[in-house]
C-alpha cells in the first residue's frame, strides 16, 4: 500500500474553536496519519470556485460559497498509508453521518445539529483531488502570510 496524501480542510464554523481543531488533529495523529502541514486560511470567492470546481453551477452552490467564504478554515495536509480512504471514513457522509465520525460527533459535542452545507470538514475524496486541493491550500497560505 501506498503513502498517500490527503487534503483536510476545517470549515468556518467549526475552525473557530481551537478545542476543535485539537480533537480533529488528534483523531488524525491516533490513527497514524501524520499532519505535513496546516494553518488558518480564508477562501475568496475565486479560490472557492477552484476548490469546489464539480459543484459551481449547481442549485447548492452559492450557499455553499457563501459558508466557505464566511470566515477562517483551517486547512491540513496529511499523509499516511491508505490516507484518502481511512480519512473520508472517520469523517463520514455529507447528510447523513454515523455516529463515531467527526461530522457527526462535533456538532454533537458543541450541541449543533448536523447540517448537510454547513459541515465540519472537506477531506479530499481522490489522489487527483488532493492534488488539486493542497495546490489551492498552498496559494491561501501564502496568500495570509503576505498579510503579515
Ligand atoms: P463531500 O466530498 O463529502 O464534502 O461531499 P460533496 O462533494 O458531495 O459536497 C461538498 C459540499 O457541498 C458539502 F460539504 C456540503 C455541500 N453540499 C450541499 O450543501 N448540498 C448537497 O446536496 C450536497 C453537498
Amino acid at each position: 500500500m501506498f503513502i498517500e496524501k490527503s487534503y483536510v480542510m476545517i470549515k468556518p464554523i467549526f475552525a473557530n474553536e481551537e478545542w476543535v481543531i485539537d480533537e480533529i488533529k488528534r483523531r488524525l495523529t491516533d490513527a497514524g496519519l501524520k499532519i505535513e502541514d496546516e494553518g488558518y486560511i480564508s477562501y475568496d470567492k475565486k479560490h472557492a470556485r477552484e476548490h469546489y470546481a464539480e459543484h459551481v453551477g449547481k442549485d447548492f452552490y452559492p450557499p455553499l460559497e457563501k459558508y466557505i467564504t464566511s470566515g477562517k478554515a483551517y486547512g491540513m495536509i496529511v499523509s499516511g498509508r491508505n490516507a484518502i480512504a481511512l480519512i473520508r471514513q472517520m469523517v463520514g457522509s455529507t447528510s447523513n453521518p454515523a455516529k463515531g465520525t467527526i461530522r457527526a460527533d462535533i456538532p454533537k459535542m458543541m450541541g449543533r445539529e448536523v447540517q448537510t452545507r454547513e459541515n465540519v470538514v472537506h477531506a479530499s475524496d481522490s489522489t487527483e483531488s488532493a492534488k488539486r486541493e493542497i495546490k489551492i491550500f498552498k496559494e491561501l497560505l501564502e496568500i495570509e502570510a503576505d498579510k503579515d
